[in-house]
């Protein structure tokens, strides 16, 4: 880590602040944005609503390089790609993958190649994933079946597939846990999770897990994930294949990454939920509006969930939601459930201002 008075200045990338932790070598080409070391805020709005001493705190990962916490996985898949010569990536996305596989594959000096489900993938997403210069592919389906696809692409030509059943990127994923624990000197008591692919719940395990039995922590959580109701498979035990719901990062109706969630919930006493579209957008609302925290629709189900279970959580306990990606990611879902604050076509005098103000009444 830097040498800085707060060892943080000189922030170097999660893969040299948790070397040891992870499968690299002095031969490894770090591909790195300096990803990682993201803020832990206080949410006092949140906490207030459940009351009982429960301390709430966001893991505001929308503040990675590209915006999600997919930074933390492709910053290692995109280094072990290179290392081992490869010359393309390829993945499926709902988006945030996409971005961060094209923005990390391409400073690497690799292609990358995205296939999205048409129509389905927030403009923010769509935008960053063209400019970092990814060739992508948008086909009318949906997740699951552009994952089948990419499956058979890498295993039949030579590229290399940087969705999260690639291990690498559980593995960068991981240190997400490790800053946790190195901010509130233990873990915290419930994590609360949106899950879609569940391949960061299960990342964020593995990575408490590994800090436990290195005695970094004392306890481990109880992982509490949050599918959105209309592609909620771990809530249900049923694959759903036409998922839907207003957080399209979410909107997966097949979780590649399926047993390894069901071993974390058990293993962890925790426990799958589902949250509603209009309990998504209500936290989505009250985390911009009252925290001043702006996170994408897939994240705030994190909080929606805590609110829905809010009579579960321990009195006294910590309980951290993860705020996987940025809110400018999906202007179009931000304008159209806004409070209706927004007053167009004012004429541009003092009185008409004021009189759209409420003050002239
Ligand atoms: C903001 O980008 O699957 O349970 O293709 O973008 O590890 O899948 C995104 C998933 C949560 C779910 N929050 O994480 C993709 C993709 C946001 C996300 C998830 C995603 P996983």
């Amino acid at each position: 880590m830097g040498n800085t008075a707060s060892g943080h200045l000189n922030w170097p990338g999660l893969i040299e602040a948790y070397r040891s932790y992870l499968p690299v070598s002095d031969s490894t080409p770090v591909v790195t944005l300096q990803e990682g070391n993201t803020p832990l805020i206080p949410a006092p709005a949140i906490a207030k609503r459940i009351g009982r001493g429960v301390r709430v705190l966001v893991k505001y990962d929308g503040l990675n390089p590209t915006g999600s916490f997919k930074d933390r996985g492709m910053t290692m898949a995109i280094s072990k790609a290179k290392e081992a010569g490869a010359k393309a990536v390829i993945c499926a996305s709902t988006g945030n993958t996409s971005a961060s596989a094209a923005a990390y594959a391409r400073r690497g000096g690799m292609r990358a190649f995205v296939l999205i489900p048409d129509g389905y993938v927030a403009l923010g997403k769509l935008a960053q994933a063209l400019l970092y210069g990814a060739e992508v592919l948008a086909i009318q389906g949906n997740f699951d079946q552009a994952l089948g696809i990419v499956r058979e692409m890498a295993s039949n030509y030579p590229v290399t597939l940087v969705n999260s059943v690639n291990p690498y990127r559980l593995e960068g994923q991981k240190t997400a846990a490790f800053e946790l624990v190195d901010s509130l000197g233990d873990a915290p008591d419930w994590l609360c999770i949106p899950v879609g692919n569940a391949g960061n719940i299960t990342a964020y395990w593995m990575g408490f897990c590994q800090y436990h039995q290195d005695r970094k922590c004392d306890r481990l959580p109880v992982m509490m994930g949050f599918q959105a109701a209309g592609a909620s498979p771990l809530v249900t035990g049923e694959v759903v294949t036409h998922p839907e719901t207003i957080a399209t990062a979410i909107r997966i109706g097949n979780p590649a990454s399926w047993e390894k969630a069901i071993a974390v919930q058990q293993a962890s006493q925790g426990k799958f939920n589902s949250v509603t579209d209009a309990e998504i957008l209500e936290a989505y609302r009250l985390l911009a509006s009252e925290e001043g925290i702006f996170c994408e629709p897939a994240s705030a189900a994190s909080v929606a969930g805590l609110l829905k279970v809010k009579d579960q959580v321990p009195t006294g306990a910590t309980v951290v939601c993860v705020l996987t990606g940025n809110g400018l990611k999906d202007p179009d879902t931000a304008i159209q459930h806004s409070n209706n604050q927004f007053k167009q076509g004012i004429e541009p005098t003092i009185s008409a201002v004021a009189t759209a103000m409420g003050l002239n009444e």
